[in-house]
């Protein structure tokens, strides 16, 4: 394969998003691995507007490192379905909230795989990026068992935030 253009590091957990417009919602996920210490890339890749670094992106992720793609799109929204006819890692979809339609075009683009080419689709905007974050998290613990008590400390944390303020004056 030839060179690609995206450097080999010790991110596991590679987010891309189709514009730098979709960042605003993709920093949930990031927020997420880096809570839970987990090792990311983040970049910029275009399904529709640069097909030939998307093609590079997917062909070169599972060689440079990566055991996870978190892809983020709004409209018409092709990165993660296109990233994962590209690579066999699991491919997390998050449909990025658009302004005509205020996502159900994101949604709808990412969940209506047709079969073979699956996508983990979350729920539309910052929600499905954080739960992107803890769902890429869940797939890394089970090889790793010190992630595992990360995140069920996460977990338990967030169950106790909520009990200490669920009682309404
Ligand atoms: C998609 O088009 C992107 O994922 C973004 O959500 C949407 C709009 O992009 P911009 O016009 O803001 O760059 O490709």
């Amino acid at each position: 394969m030839s060179q690609s253009a995206f450097e080999t590091t010790d991110a596991l957990v590679g987010v891309i998003m189709g514009s730098r417009s979709d960042w605003e919602t993709m920093q949930a996920a990031c927020e997420i691995l880096q809570a839970l210490d987990i090792p990311f890339e983040k970049h910029v890749v275009s399904a529709h507007r640069t097909p030939q670094r998307m093609v590079d992106y997917a062909g070169s992720a599972a060689g440079r490192g990566l055991k996870v793609v978190i892809a983020g799109a709004g409209g018409a929204a092709h990165l993660p379905g296109m990233v994962a006819s590209e690579t066999n890692l699991p491919v997390i979809g998050v449909p990025v909230q658009s302004r005509a339609l205020q996502g159900l075009d994101s949604l709808l683009s990412i969940a209506q795989m047709p079969g073979g080419i699956p996508v983990a689709t979350m729920s539309i905007g910052k929600s499905g990026a954080k739960n992107a974050g803890i769902f890429a998290a869940r797939i890394l613990s089970l090889a790793d068992d010190q992630l595992a008590q990360r995140l069920d400390a996460f977990v338990q944390k967030q169950t106790q935030d909520v009990l200490d303020s669920a009682d309404l004056e």
